[in-house]
């Protein structure tokens, strides 16, 4: 169910690949990817972003619209049967999409149960197929999260996130029987993250986001993403700590596994924590998990999760280097209450604390590549970019990764990362160092006017497809923001020429 527009527009993270850590990443753009890819994207300083490159990345390549007319597809993953799976997010429905024909069919409409406000980050969210399913093992199960209103019957929404797992009919093309495994899970407009996957290990992992804690109409609320949960929260099913969190369930029945990271002296579904607006997750062949993290100004991240393990936000965003970002928690002003500030993104007030990065001495782990990380000095506030400011502010606000198969049919991409994202209208091609422990070279593709959101590859990894979002900001091709979208609410489909 959609009502009111209250929310404002979710705003991402914000845009431009530049490369902070000596030797980490050199970000090309323009041309095909394979050696050579063009022109290096200019360093921290300029106004880097989105286009200025005056350059197509489409070189190599075909484009196809596979289908429109999506509301926000969000997830959109390969099935057994042929099809594209996706979730439309301010939709609310589950869709099969024909890759041929671009013909789509319902499997599963849940306009009635969930609850999304109009430009938020919230609706039906993420999606992972069973790895049995249509395999006549029983065990034809698809596995949903959606954001509802726990308290129909009250005028207040008390919105929350739940994760439920569906059982596929290939008769009608339909999903059923719902099982919840979870409910209750904290929720809101801003920063959900919502990847699900389900991990070599049969387990099911789950990003959730801090939701916009400590920023924007939620600057007063404590931003959890280092909260770790009590004994009694965990007794009481109060999942208010798991914001910011990776979470890792079993897939029967929804409960904590055994063998979860015990954390401040507490088993819960914590996986690892410490993150910002994790959207991107995929394993890869040898059972390593990678992940992006949207960086606030600065330092969209992509990190290889651990158990147990801490990335550090909010105290820490990219690398632990006090370059041009400190945490400031505007709920702990003194003496004047943060109720009584104005919030603002360039300037904070005197009365809110300032932590360094430095300051923090916890166990951290640091991101294995960065994006768009600037100096101390940088200026956020580029006048041509007006109330949309931080559509040009250094981030590119990743929003999927997608491991590419070795033996993946476009060779170049064999045994790297993809990555989408919503600012800068590319998709990025990451290749991995020779003990694929850090990004070692980064390649701007695709570039066009669109929120790229997510990624799919067909079986012989020939064809990538690719889901836009069907309305919001993005970088046009001078740099400055902009909301017309040239391929809204669609999935395009990009192959070898
Ligand atoms: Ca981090
Ligand atoms: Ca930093």
């Amino acid at each position: 169910m959609r009502r009111i527009v209250i929310a404002l527009a979710a705003v991402p993270a914000a845009a431009v690949l530049s490369i902070a850590q000596p030797g980490i990443l050199t970000a090309t753009a323009g041309g095909p990817p394979g050696p050579a890819g063009g022109s290096a994207h200019s360093p921290a300083g300029g106004h880097t972003s989105g286009g200025g490159h005056g350059t197509t990345t489409l070189d190599g390549f075909t484009k196809r619209v596979v289908t429109r007319g999506l509301g926000n597809p969000y997830e959109i993953v390969w099935g057994p049967d042929g099809f594209l799976w996706v979730t439309e997010k301010s939709g609310e429905k589950v869709t099969r999409v024909n890759p041929k024909t671009g013909a789509k069919s319902t499997a599963l409409d849940l306009v009635d149960h969930a609850w999304h406000t109009e430009g938020g980050q919230d609706g039906v969210l993420g999606l992972a197929l069973h790895p049995d399913l249509l395999k006549d093992k029983g065990h034809d199960y698809v596995y949903v999260s959606y954001t509802y209103d726990s308290n129909p019957s009250e005028a207040e929404v008390d919105q929350r996130l739940r994760i439920d797992r569906y059982t596929y009919d290939s008769e009608s093309g339909t999903l059923g029987e719902p099982k919840n495994l979870i409910a209750g899970l904290p929720s809101g407009t801003d920063h959900q993250s919502a990847r699900l996957r389900f991990g070599p290990d049969g387990k099911l992992y789950y990003t959730i986001g801090d939701q916009g804690a400590n920023q924007l109409q939620h600057y007063c609320e404590p931003n959890r993403a280092q909260w770790l949960p009590t004994e009694d929260q965990i007794t009481a099913k109060d999942w208010i700590a798991y914001r910011g969190k990776t979470l890792r369930l079993e897939p029967e029945d929804g409960s904590i596994p055994a063998d979860n990271p015990v954390l401040g002296g507490v088993r819960s579904h914590v996986w690892a924590y410490g993150f910002r607006n994790a959207q991107g997750l995929d394993f890869g062949p040898d059972g390593t998990l990678y992940n992006t993290d949207q960086g606030p100004k600065t330092d969209d991240e992509v990190n290889i999760i651990t158990k147990g393990a801490n990335y550090g936000w909010p105290y820490v965003a990219g690398y632990r280097d006090d370059k041009a970002y400190a945490f400031h928690p505007w709920s702990a002003s003194a003496p004047t209450p943060c109720a009584d500030l104005t919030y603002s993104d360039l300037e904070v007030p005197p009365t809110v604390p300032t932590q360094k990065e430095s300051d923090w001495k916890g166990d951290f782990t640091p991101p294995v590549g960065t994006f768009s990380t600037v100096d101390n000095g940088y200026n956020f506030a580029d006048p041509k970019c007006g109330d949309l400011a931080f559509i040009c502010w250094p981030t590119v606000a990743n929003s999927s990764i997608t491991h590419y198969p070795a033996t993946g049919g476009i060779t170049q991409f064999r045994d790297s990362l993809l990555m989408t994202t919503l600012k800068d209208g590319s998709v990025y091609q990451l290749e991995l160092s020779p003990d694929k422990k850090t990004v070692a070279k980064s390649t701007r593709l695709w570039t066009a006017q669109n929120r790229y959101r997510d990624i799919a590859l067909s079986p012989d990894g020939t064809s990538v497809y690719v889901a836009t979002d069907s309305e919001g900001p993005v970088r046009d091709r001078d740099g400055a923001p902009t909301t017309t979208l040239d391929n809204p609410g669609s999935i395009l489909v990009f192959r070898l020429k």
